[in-house]
């Protein structure tokens, strides 16, 4: 586990290979607590899900080196805790990134409406050019959900957001989240190390 400005959390992120790479991509992981942000990065990096799961403190980070265009793009997303007194520690990790994830839980109404609290902060400590993923958590609960497809797809659209719903427990869609963010990041930001 790689960890920073936090304690122990029994999320485990696995060590990266020793492998070569040509680019690299900062992300940063945002929403509300329990919507799964650290569960999603678990699954970007180690293709596994943990049903015990522990509140994040501070921010932890984990990476991955993916192959596109034969080119090989390490990511690494910095997963951040989504409890309102750590709010003025993650904010001190936009810097950099080039792509956000903003998180909410398809069965919680609140972690909808706190989206636009998010995306303000996402736009006011970014650096630079960010593309900004919207992504809906926890698919596989549907029997649950109290937010449709559809009017979080109508306000990814209104703010100019890329969209998905996924699942962390059953991977649903979080390879496609970490191809689509990358890909479209390759177009709009030059890359080198
Ligand atoms: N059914 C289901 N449960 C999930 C999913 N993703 C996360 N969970 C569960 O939701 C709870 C919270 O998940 P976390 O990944 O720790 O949430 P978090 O957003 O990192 O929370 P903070 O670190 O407090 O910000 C845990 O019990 C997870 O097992 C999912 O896709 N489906
Ligand atoms: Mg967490």
């Amino acid at each position: 586990m790689s960890c920073c400005g936090g304690g122990e959390n029994k999320n485990q992120y696995v060590y990266e290979r020793k492998v070569n790479y040509t680019h690299f991509l900062k992300y940063i992981m945002v929403g509300d607590s329990a919507v799964g942000k650290s569960n999603l990065t678990l699954q970007f990096v180690d293709r596994r899900f943990s049903p015990n799961s522990e509140f994040t403190i501070g921010v932890e980070f984990g990476s991955r080196i993916i192959d596109i265009d034969n080119k090989q793009l390490k990511i690494q997303v910095w997963d951040t805790a989504g409890q309102e007194k750590f709010r003025s520690i993650t904010r001190a990790y936009y810097r950099g990134a080039v792509g956000a994830m903003i998180v909410y839980d398809i069965t919680r109404r609140e972690t909808f409406d706190s989206l636009t609290s998010w995306l303000s902060d996402c736009r006011k400590y970014s650096t630079g050019d960010i593309t900004i993923t919207l992504i809906g958590n926890k698919s596989d609960l549907e029997s649950a959900r109290q937010v449709s497809t559809a009017e979080a797809q109508s306000f990814a659209e209104e703010h100019g957001l890329l969209f998905f719903e996924a699942s962390a427990k059953t991977g649903t869609n979080v390879n496609e989240i970490l191809i689509n963010l990358t890909i479209y990041n390759q177009n709009l930001v030059p890359l080198s190390i």
